[in-house]
């Protein structure tokens, strides 16, 4: 098999540019290890930036997002027994969407087949060769029980933090950038309607509490726990209990209601530098990891993809490499503002419980967003994401 541009990863990162590209002319394949069933009901994400939404709507696959998506144009923040409004789309103009990344994932899925783009599900023992400058980049992999060969201009290593892209590349030539932090979170997707309008992001001494949700029938909490956590320590009254404690509220309540999905999620920031190497391209969770306290792994991701189809785009028309060259570059101004904007807000709104000292100054920067007007604009605009970034 050929193709210009060989694509590892069926997430949101290798799907949205695969679209990019048909777009523009340029032909690609995507390869995807998991079923189509699995990546279509894979719980994740949740919020998109305006930006994220105006580039799918710019690729004509936003039309049942604009149906569903439900829009929020701020969040609370509760802390110190009060609940304060950022009136993001007041202060930024710009709104931020509720609308599951499956969702998504499934509509570019569908989009892709319509136009009988490939994409291979299911597939083993994917490895990437020759890909230094001078070489022939392919990707070698087994799919119905049959090794093959996929030769391509360049590859795109959108295979999450856990793919192989990033490790095939040589020893040497990246840095890895790492913080994990000290808890985790525990997620549930339950068969309520939310009990609030917009998302309430929670300080408590007991730790960090987030009420975020998927449709007016089904709300989506976390909470922070320790780091080894076992998911069954943790009953669904249990868990309700303590989301009760965390979000209590003089005059407000938590509508409780059946857990149909829970899990834990480990709590990291990671950057690899550069997000290149020869003609393979690192985009979204391959290349980087926030921690999702700002919501924003998915947003980068597309953000990554943008940017590496503008500079395919730009090679294929006009042979310069320029644009390519300088795509890590480019991406990695976002992404660490990006990686700053949500180590704030983890920071911010955790319990971190070791040192008194750090705790002053986390109510001193809560107090500052509660009484500034420049702090909760500054919170504002990253959180609904800074345009031409
Ligand atoms: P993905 O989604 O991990 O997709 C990678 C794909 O590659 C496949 N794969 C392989 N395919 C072929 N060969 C191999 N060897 C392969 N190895 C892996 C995988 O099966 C998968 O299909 O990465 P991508 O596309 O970069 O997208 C990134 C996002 O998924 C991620 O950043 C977000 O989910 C992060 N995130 C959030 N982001 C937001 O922007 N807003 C949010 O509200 C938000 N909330 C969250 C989140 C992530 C969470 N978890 C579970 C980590 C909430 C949570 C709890
Ligand atoms: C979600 O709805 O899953 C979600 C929302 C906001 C976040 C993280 C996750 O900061």
């Amino acid at each position: 098999m050929r193709t210009q541009v060989g694509i590892v990863g069926a997430g949101p990162a290798g799907l949205i540019l695969a679209h990019l590209l048909h777009q523009q002319g340029i032909e690609s394949v995507i390869l995807e290890d998991r079923s189509r069933d699995y990546v279509e009901h894979r719980v994740r994400a949740g919020l998109l930036e305006q930006g994220t939404v105006d580039l799918l709507s710019d690729m004509g696959v936003a039309e049942r997002l604009h149906r569903e998506a439900l829009e929020h144009r701020g969040i609370y923040l509760q802390f110190g027994g009060r609940r304060e409004y950022i009136p993001a789309r007041e202060i930024t103009g710009r709104s931020i969407w509720i609308y599951g990344q499956q969702e998504i994932v499934k509509d570019l899925i569908a989009a892709r087949l319509e136009y009988d783009g490939p994409l291979l599900f299911e597939v083993d023992e994917v490895s990437v060769h020759d890909f230094d400058s001078d070489g022939e980049p392919y990707v070698e992999f087994t799919h119905d029980g049959e090794r093959r060969r996929l030769d391509c201009d360049v590859i795109a290593g959108c295979d999450g933090f856990h793919g192989v892209c990033r490790p095939a590349i040589p020893d040497g030539i990246l840095t890895l950038h790492e913080r994990e932090y000290p808890f985790a979170w525990l997620g549930i997707l339950a068969e309520v309607a939310p009990s609030t309008d917009e998302l309430i992001y929670a300080h408590h001494p007991n730790g960090f509490a987030l009420h975020s949700m998927r449709s007016p029938t089904i709300s989506r909490l976390y909470l922070q726990v320790p780091p080894d956590e076992d998911i069954d320590n943790w009953s669904d009254e249990r868990i309700w209990d303590e989301l009760q404690t965390r979000f209590a509220l003089e005059g407000w309540t938590l509508e409780q209601g059946p857990v149909i999905e829970k899990g834990i999620t480990p709590m990291r920031s990671f950057v690899c530098e550069p997000m290149q190497c020869g003609r393979l391209y690192l985009a979204g969770d391959a290349a980087h990891i926030v921690p999702p306290t700002g919501a924003k792994g998915l947003n980068l991701a597309a953000q990554d993809v943008r940017v590496l189809a503008a500079a395919l785009v730009d090679w294929y028309r006009t042979g310069s490499a320029a644009k390519l060259d300088a795509y890590s570059e480019t991406a990695l101004r976002r992404v660490w503002r990006v990686q700053d904007f949500s180590n704030y807000m983890t920071t911010l709104l955790h319990r971190l419980g070791q040192d008194p000292f750090d705790d002053r100054l986390q109510q001193a920067r809560l107090e500052y967003v509660r009484r500034s007007d420049a702090a909760a604009h500054s919170l504002a605009e990253n959180y609904v994401g800074l345009a031409d970034y």
